[in-house]
């Protein structure tokens, strides 16, 4: 069969080319990839993801997506070295099945890159021609209303409902039926060097909180052990301000996963997420077997 193209660590790819890059791989493994497409922005950009699977039926289900904030451009690599090491390892499909989405707002990570880079929501209108776009996360169908701001111009603006976003609808709607199955839900974002578990909205303890952070944490030490980058395992309102509609907290909350959490890799450049393409590979290099080690946790947990 064709060789398929490679993912490429030593620059940033372009949206389309990722695209491209999981077609190529559905058409050269038919038997093990499938391209999913969750959602068109706003703009008509494709919310592209991929299953990668043995084929068996009954399998439970393991969820990754990246660069649902435009800017957040370190992460998609993230999410393409998954996909690379699934595909490469059929011990890894023995275990689950992987849905990866590597970019989750398309329609923003191809403004970031055109026209505005530190650009974070959707694209969608708003009333005020000069303030476009909704945060995705904080527009996902788990207490949206609670607590949000309802200036559009604001860099967290929650839209006009939950789930206004086609891309946050087409991805949480995914979620709920893939719930049966699903044990694990990451959103890989940057930056900061964290490993947060639910909720944003109160530092109140979830129930499984011990298993979140002792997964976490498992997590975490394998990332320490590449290079020495401390990530630290934190409830998400830990921070200075209380989120609503956040992803993990939807996939949590709603009930589809027990384990939820958000990543938020290493900054660099001039504002933390604009790091210079010579750390991509660093990065997915000690990121991967955090991932592993959170997944080898879960499912013998
Ligand atoms: N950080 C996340 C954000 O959406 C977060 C932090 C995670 C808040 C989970 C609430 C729940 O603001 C970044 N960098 O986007
Ligand atoms: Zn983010």
């Amino acid at each position: 069969s064709m060789k398929p193209r490679e993912a490429v660590y030593d620059r940033y790819m372009s949206c389309q080319e990722i695209h491209h890059y999981m077609r190529d791989l559905s058409a050269a493994y038919p038997e093990i990839a499938t391209g999913i497409i969750f959602a068109n922005g706003t703009e008509g950009h494709k919310v592209k993801g991929i299953k990668i699977s043995n084929g068996n039926v009954g399998q439970k289900a393991l969820w990754f997506d990246c660069a649902i904030h435009a800017r957040e451009w370190i992460t998609p690599p993230v999410c393409l070295r998954i996909i690379d090491e699934v595909i490469a390892d059929p011990a890894l499909r023995d275990l689950a099945d992987w849905y990866i989405l590597p970019v989750a707002n398309p329609d923003g990570y191809n403004y970031s890159i055109t026209t505005d880079r530190f650009w974070r929501k959707t694209r969608s209108p708003n009333p005020d021609p000069d303030c476009p776009g909704t945060d995705p996360n904080r527009n996902f169908d788990f207490l949206w209303d609670a607590g949000n701001p309802t200036d559009y111009c604001s860099e967290v603006y929650p839209g006009t409902n939950a789930f206004s976003e086609p891309e946050v609808s087409g991805i949480g709607n995914f979620i709920l039926d893939i719930a049966d199955s699903l044990v694990l839900y990451v959103a890989i974002h940057s930056y900061g060097e964290q490993i947060l578990y639910p909720y944003g909205h109160t530092v109140e303890p979830v129930p499984n909180v011990d298993q979140l952070i002792a997964a976490g944490t498992a997590s975490a030490d394998a990332i320490a052990a590449v290079a020495g980058t401390t990530y630290t395992v934190e409830n998400s309102a830990s921070g200075l301000y209380f989120t609503y509609g956040a992803s993990d907290d939807f996939a949590y909350g709603r009930g589809a996963v027990q384990y939820a959490y958000t990543f938020e890799l290493s900054g660099g450049g001039s504002a933390g997420f604009d790091p210079p393409a010579s750390l991509i590979q660093p990065v997915v290099d000690e990121v991967w077997p955090g991932i592993k080690a959170l997944v080898d946790y879960v499912l013998a947990n």
